[in-house]
């Protein structure tokens, strides 16, 4: 039987080392007929591109996973060389940019084939074409390829259950150094988990509704603690992270889940499952006791905004009463929540202008933080990513998105600046996610002395400035920011 070669191309020039989730999931029907897979990752192995070329030679086709920005970098850098060294061996790109932006992605020379949306299933009949020495491969669905020199898109693939897939194929990957390195770095030895795709909703700024169509599927309630318990026993696992985009979709499921891994005694927490605030605001004391007892002890949702306008905007469907509501219920049950926002949206009007929507947000923010101190925040500055109303929008408003699928490897949410957003302004965004909130968080006990005065201060003006919204007279920080330099590490 033939090899397949697929490649995680690092996303960041130092990445910590990430767990090749995409690749095993798209692998994962070829894996279980016994198909030789070779997965290299990007993330962990910095010969990547030597290691592909070494391992193409008999590989019946080279498999390029990439979201867009950095991950394009190296995705098409390991192409090229592929292709220089191999000219006929076929080139398949899937993962989300390609997805997103099919023909850009396959109008490139170094990529032949596209796999837009989930790749299970296409993956594996194009191994079965190529395998069996045909071509043509325009009856697949859901792919985009090259006719003529003309990139041609094949009909929409139906979104498929996920319960006809196999496990994922986590033997493929090299697992142990990324889980040591977590467990080094105080996380324990956690690992990544995909328990659905999909997500229903339509968020004016996602590109799910595109990629996925809003549709949903999870996996049944006891294949998903079957596997948390083979995943805890064969990797010595402290904790599941799940990457689902909506891990809340149907209740009963996540409460069988809940049951299951409580009667099956395991010892695994779970983390950072993705949920909505609607859903959550709807949970008695039951369900946060049934999820606490089931070892849940983070859930990540997107608050987004702190400006009703802009919840309505990009169609959130909650209220930022739900969101304080969320905050205080959860920490009843001992639950961290993530909260994350995006600021710098595109402005609505007057009355909804990015200032405005800022001081909403820092007002959400300051209220979460009075009910929890521990509830984690995010804030990121809005990048308009591709194949969502919202990126439709961005483009009205001016901005200017790349064209060709080597620029969008410089898209990255560190250096965009949309059109409608100052200096001044992003400036301000990471003055209060990198000093003003760290600082209102930290309790101080780790530290005695002049240290623990100084910090109990930076604290207490931080609190000042989130509660009145107030960030200029920036003494505080201006100091904090020269010590970080100074020192290496902050106060
Ligand atoms: C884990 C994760 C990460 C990890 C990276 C993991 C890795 N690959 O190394 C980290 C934390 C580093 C990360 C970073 C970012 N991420 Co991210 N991430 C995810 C997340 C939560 C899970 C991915 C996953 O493993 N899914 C499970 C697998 C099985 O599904 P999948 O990835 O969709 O793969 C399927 C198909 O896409 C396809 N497929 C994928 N690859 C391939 C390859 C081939 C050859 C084939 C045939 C098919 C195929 O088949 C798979 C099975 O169906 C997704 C959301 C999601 N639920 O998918 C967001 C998501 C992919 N990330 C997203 C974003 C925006 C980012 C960031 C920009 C966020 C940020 N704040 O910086 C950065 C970008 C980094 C960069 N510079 O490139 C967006 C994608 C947007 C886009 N246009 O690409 C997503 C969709 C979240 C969202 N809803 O907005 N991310
Ligand atoms: S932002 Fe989250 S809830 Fe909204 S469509 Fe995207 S994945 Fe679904």
């Amino acid at each position: 039987m033939k090899k397949i070669v697929l490649v995680n191309p690092p996303f960041a020039l130092k990445p910590e080392p990430q767990l090749p989730l995409s690749l095993l999931g798209a692998s994962a029907l070829l894996a279980a007929e016994g198909y030789q897979i070779g997965v290299i990752n990007g993330s962990t192995d910095s010969g990547y591109i030597e290691n592909t070329i070494e391992a193409c030679s008999e590989s019946v086709c080279l498999g390029i996973s990439a979201m867009t920005g950095f991950q394009i970098r190296g995705g098409l850098a390991v192409s090229r060389a592929v292709r220089e060294k191999y000219p006929d061996l076929p080139i398949v790109w899937g993962g989300w940019h390609g997805a997103i932006l099919p023909r850009e992605t396959v109008e490139n020379q170094a990529v032949d084939i596209v796999v837009r949306g989930q790749g299970e299933r296409a993956l594996y009949e194009l191994v079965k074409i190529w395998e069996a020495g045909k071509k043509d491969v325009s009856a697949v669905l859901g792919i985009g390829y090259k006719a003529n020199g003309q990139a041609v898109l094949s009909p929409v693939r139906q979104f498929e259950n996920v319960n006809n897939y196999p496990a994922m194929p986590y033997h493929l990957a090299d697992v142990e150094p990324i889980l040591r390195y977590r467990a080094l770095n105080g996380q324990g030895r956690m690992m990544e988990y995909s328990s659905s795709q999909g997500c229903p909703n339509g968020c004016t700024f996602c590109a799910e509704p595109l990629v996925m169509g809003r549709r949903w599927s999870g996996l049944d309630a006891e294949r998903v603690v079957s596997e948390w318990k083979f995943l805890a026993k064969r990797y010595e696992l402290n904790s599941i992270n799940l990457v689902d985009s909506n891990f809340f979709v149907d209740r009963k499921r996540v409460e069988a889940i809940c049951r299951g891994v409580i009667n099956e005694k395991l010892k695994v927490t779970w983390h950072n499952a993705n949920a909505t605030i609607n859903f959550l605001a709807g949970f008695d004391s039951g369900m946060w006791d049934l999820l606490y007892a089931s070892g849940c002890r983070s859930i990540l949702v997107g608050a987004e905004s702190g400006s009703q306008d802009m919840l309505e905007m990009v169609d959130k469907k909650c209220t930022v009463e739900d969101i304080l509501k969320v905050a205080e219920s959860s920490r009843k049950h001992r639950i961290e929540i993530s909260f994350s926002f995006m600021t710098g949206l595109p402005p609505g009007n007057e009355k909804t202008g990015p200032e405005k929507e800022f001081k909403d947000t820092i007002r959400l923010i300051y209220g979460i933080l009075k009910i929890n101190k521990r509830h984690d925040i995010k804030i990121f500055l809005y990048t308009p990513y591709p194949g969502s109303p919202l990126y439709r929008r961005s483009l009205e408003l001016g901005l200017h998105p790349p064209q060709r699928l080597e620029d969008w490897s410089n898209y990255e949410l560190a250096n965009i600046t949309t059109p409608w957003i100052r200096d001044s302004f992003k400036n301000k965004v990471d003055v209060v996610r990198s000093f003003i909130i760290p600082y209102y968080q930290r309790d101080n006990k780790d530290v005695q002395g002049l240290l623990a005065v100084i910090r109990k201060i930076l604290s207490y003006i931080s609190g000042l400035r989130l509660k009145y919204g107030y960030f200029g007279l920036a003494l505080d920080y201006w100091l904090a920011k020269k010590w970080r330099q100074k020192k290496g590490v902050g106060f």
